[in-house]
């Protein structure tokens, strides 16, 4: 279990005030021109040794994507940070409760990464239905300037930067980053073909960086104590230490800091008093956020939860949101209703995406109520494969890979209710199948 003492984000839990001056006590923006005066390549070397990966998803080497940006923007082409805390992925909670309680660590990160990558300024782009943390994002934003640590010669270091907040409307794509992109450019949100990559032709057209709200938050942490000290937790390529958020069928669902690759038998355990009903109830769990496909009981217990041991298991980490199912679950209905929140939040601008949502929606809903043929199951993996890898952005995948994990492992399950509404006839197709 991970010590009191190593833990980043000491106030998770809000048991002390967010503003300024209890951050001030906590340690954020103890001396932070002092942590810029070592130079904006060594900032971003230190991040590459801590090997901090990005905690929004994709779990790319944050330092590595920092290290793209130009290091002599021209004037009329500044470069930008922007901060993905449009966190809607089904499951993830963690960027919340930095915003609503430790506001001043994501704040303080903004200043540092933003200099480091010659920023001229961060937007950090809220998502719409998070209104009581924005209105702490927006105080805190503003306790910074009139401390002095933000704007012009941010914190006496010399740099000028600004933090502006951007308030989403409730798109779930806009979580996507070029989509981000084009709605703070005033745009409906649809992403943008990629490459460029942001960081070729970003916000405005400008070089841009856009980066989770935690993959920020914890960089201040991680200069002030030294890129070993995060890298001595998790194992190789996974590295550090992690928020996992905890729901569903477990005795006490939570938001936790724990060191990265910790087994899930652990992180269960000891933050989460156990399964509802025991070990032998768990059926199933989704680990990564609703993008990425369910792990059954059996396979998951013992791995260590980081990106390389869920890859190994044909899943991912994601956002670290885990999803916990018991017994009690009815899978096929938990992924349907997965499906039906995809075909929602697809823009509908590549037709894989907008016409392959709706279809698997419709086919999932025949499997829930057994009014399917058996033989159908192939034909709903079949399109899952063709939307796979055939859109625009990650949506796309994030839509197929439940399905493709409920068909994986619960691929029984799906048949015995086509053959128990049947009253237990296989069906024509199966028999011609057959
Ligand atoms: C420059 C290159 N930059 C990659 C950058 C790229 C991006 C980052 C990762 O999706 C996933 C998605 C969700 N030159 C580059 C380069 N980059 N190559 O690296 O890029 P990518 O494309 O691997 O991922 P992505 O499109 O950012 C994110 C999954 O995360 N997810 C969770 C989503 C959670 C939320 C939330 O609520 N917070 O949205 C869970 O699995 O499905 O697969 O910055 O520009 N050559
Ligand atoms: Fe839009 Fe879906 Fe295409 Fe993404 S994959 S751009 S959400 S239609």
């Amino acid at each position: 279990m991970l010590a009191d003492k190593d833990r980043i984000f000491t106030n998770v839990y809000g048991f002390q005030p967010w503003n300024i001056g209890a951050a001030e006590a906590r340690g954020d923006w103890d001396a932070t021109n002092k942590l810029m005066e070592i130079g904006q390549d060594a900032i971003i070397d230190r991040v590459k040794a801590s090997g901090l990966r990005g905690r929004g998803g994709a779990g790319f080497p944050t330092g590595v994507k920092w290290g793209f940006m130009p290091k002599e923007p021209k004037p009329d082409r500044p470069n930008f940070l922007v901060i993905n805390a449009d966190e809607s992925e089904p499951g993830s909670c963690k960027d919340r409760e930095i915003i609503r309680h430790d506001p001043h660590k994501l704040i303080e990160g903004a200043l540092i990464a933003g200099f480091a990558m010659r920023a001229r300024a961060a937007y950090i782009y809220i998502r719409g239905e998070y209104i009581r943390e924005a209105e702490v994002l927006f105080a805190a934003i503003a306790e910074a300037y009139d401390r002095g640590y933000l704007g012009k010669n941010a914190c006496g270091s010399g740099y000028d930067f600004d933090v502006f907040a951007h308030r989403g409307a409730g798109a779930y794509i806009c979580g996507e980053e070029t989509a981000m992109l084009e709605s703070l450019e005033g745009k409906k949100g649809q992403p943008r073909l990629k490459p460029p990559f942001p960081a070729g032709a970003g916000l405005y057209g400008c070089p841009t960086t856009v980066n989770n709200v935690e993959s920020i938050a914890v960089v201040p942490t991680i200069l002030r104590r030294g890129p070993e000290w995060f890298s001595s937790f998790g194992r190789e390529n996974n590295k550090g230490t992690k928020l996992f958020q905890i729901s569903g069928h477990v005795e006490k669902p939570c938001v936790v800091e724990e060191a990265m690759s910790i087994s899930f038998r652990e992180l269960i355990e000891t933050h989460c008093g156990g399964i509802r009903g025991g070990w032998d109830n768990l059926l199933a769990v989704i680990p990564g956020g609703s993008s990425v496909p369910l792990v059954p009981a059996a396979q998951i217990i013992d791995c260590p939860m980081d990106f390389d041991g869920l890859k190994e298991l044909g899943s991912g980490l994601g956002t670290a949101a885990i999803i916990v199912m018991d017994k009690s679950t009815d899978i096929v209905r938990a992924i349907s209703r997965l499906s039906y929140f995809y075909k929602h939040e697809s823009c509908g601008q590549c037709t894989p995406c907008r016409e392959g949502t709706g279809w698997m929606w419709r086919v999932m809903e025949r499997m829930r109520t057994g009014d399917a043929d058996i033989a159908e199951i192939d034909t709903l993996y079949e399109v899952t494969k063709q939307v796979e890898g055939h859109t625009i952005c990650a949506l796309g995948d994030a839509a197929a890979w439940p399905i493709q994990g409920l068909i994986r492992h619960f691929r029984p399950e799906m048949e015995r209710r086509i053959v128990a509404r049947r009253g237990g006839d296989v069906s024509p197709m199966q028999e011609a199948a057959e």
